[in-house]
C-alpha cells in the first residue's frame, strides 16, 4: 500500500472511530434521560428522584420538625401524581378490596372550625360527584388500603425521608415546595384558598390565594415542583410507610431512614386541599391512626431502582 493510501486508511479509521464513540455517547446520553420517568404496573408515570443528601426538617417552626438535619437517601422511582379514582377503581375491580368509605371527626380540635353545617360521615367517595372525578385523587383510603394498593402495582409507599427530599425538588431550606412566600403564587397548588373558604366558612385559608378548587382538583393541574411532581403540596395529604414519632429527630438515622420501630400513627404530609395552611409547609409531619380515612387523605407510591 502506498504511503498516501495508508495516510487516508488512517484518516478514515480515525473518523470511523469517532463517529462511533459520539453513537455509543448520545446512546448513553439518551437511554438515561429514557430513565428518568418509567411507568408502573398500574399504568402511573414515574419520575426518578436521584440519590443524595438533603436538609430534613424545619427550622423555627414545630418541635416534631427540629432540628435540621442531614439525611442520605438512595434513589428511587415515584409516582408523578397522586393515585386516581380510576388507577384506584382498577386495583378494586382486579382484586375484590373494598371501596372506600369516608367518615370526618367533627368534634375535635384537628377539625373545629371545618364545618359548616355539612357532615362528611359516611361519604362515598366514589359516587359523590365533588371528589368522583376519574382524575381526581382517590380519598377517604386508610393505610392499609394504601399499601394493599402499593403491593398489587409493585411499589410501595415511601418513607417519610423519600417523601420530603421529592418535595422539596432541590430546593434547600424552604418553607413551601413553591419558597418561602406566605401568599402562594398562582399555580402553586389545590390548597386552602378563597374558593374553599367560600363553601368552608370558618376555615384557615390561604388569604390572598384563589385556585379556583373547593375540594380535590384533577391530579397535575398545577405547577410541578423541580422534579417534576404535582401536589406535593396540597389537594390530598399523603401516608407515607413511617410510623410517627414527634420526637424522630432528635437522633435520626443519616442514611434511609425508615422511621420508629413502632408507633400508634403512621406519618402523612402535604397536606389537602382542606387543610390548614402550616399543613401545606413541606417541613411538616404529623401521625394519623392507620384505620383511619379522611376526604383530603390519599397518597401516592414509589418503587425501588432495579
Ligand atoms: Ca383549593
Ligand atoms: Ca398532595
Amino acid at each position: 500500500m502506498s504511503k498516501k493510501k495508508r495516510f487516508y486508511l488512517s484518516i478514515g479509521i480515525s473518523i470511523l472511530t469517532v463517529c462511533l464513540g459520539i453513537m455509543v455517547f448520545v446512546s448513553i446520553c439518551f437511554s438515561a434521560e429514557n430513565d428518568k420517568v418509567i411507568k408502573g404496573k398500574d399504568g402511573a408515570e414515574m419520575v426518578l428522584i436521584p440519590s443524595g443528601e438533603f436538609k430534613m426538617g424545619s427550622k423555627d417552626q414545630l418541635p416534631s420538625e427540629d432540628p435540621v438535619h442531614t439525611v442520605k437517601v438512595d434513589a428511587f422511582y415515584m409516582d408523578k401524581y397522586e393515585v386516581t379514582n380510576a388507577q384506584y377503581k382498577r386495583f378494586i375491580k382486579e382484586t375484590g378490596h373494598k371501596e372506600p368509605e369516608g367518615w370526618y371527626l367533627v368534634n375535635t380540635d384537628l377539625h373545629k372550625g371545618y364545618i359548616n353545617g355539612e357532615l362528611h360521615n359516611g361519604l362515598k367517595p366514589l359516587s359523590d360527584e365533588r371528589f368522583n372525578g376519574d382524575n381526581q385523587p382517590v380519598i377517604c383510603v386508610d393505610w392499609e388500603d394504601a399499601k394493599a394498593y402499593a403491593e398489587w402495582a409493585g411499589k410501595r409507599l415511601p418513607t417519610g425521608a423519600e417523601w420530603e427530599k421529592a418535595a422539596r425538588g432541590g430546593l434547600v431550606g424552604k418553607v413551601y415546595v413553591w419558597g418561602d412566600d406566605p401568599i402562594p403564587p398562582k399555580g402553586a397548588g389545590n390548597l386552602a384558598d378563597m374558593s374553599t373558604k367560600k363553601v368552608f366558612l370558618r376555615i384557615d385559608f390561604f388569604v390572598g390565594y384563589d385556585d379556583g378548587y373547593v375540594y380535590t382538583a384533577p391530579v397535575g393541574s398545577f405547577m410541578p415542583n423541580g422534579y417534576g411532581l404535582y401536589d406535593m403540596a396540597g389537594n390530598v395529604s399523603e401516608w407515607c410507610s413511617d410510623w410517627y414519632d414527634s420526637d424522630y429527630y432528635t437522633n435520626p438515622p443519616k442514611q434511609n431512614p425508615q422511621g420508629p420501630e413502632s408507633g400508634e400513627t403512621r406519618v402523612v404530609r402535604g397536606g389537602g386541599w382542606n387543610s390548614f395552611p402550616s399543613y401545606a409547609r413541606v417541613g411538616f409531619r404529623w401521625g394519623i391512626p392507620p384505620n383511619d380515612a379522611y376526604d383530603s387523605q390519599g397518597f401516592r407510591c414509589v418503587s425501588d431502582i432495579k
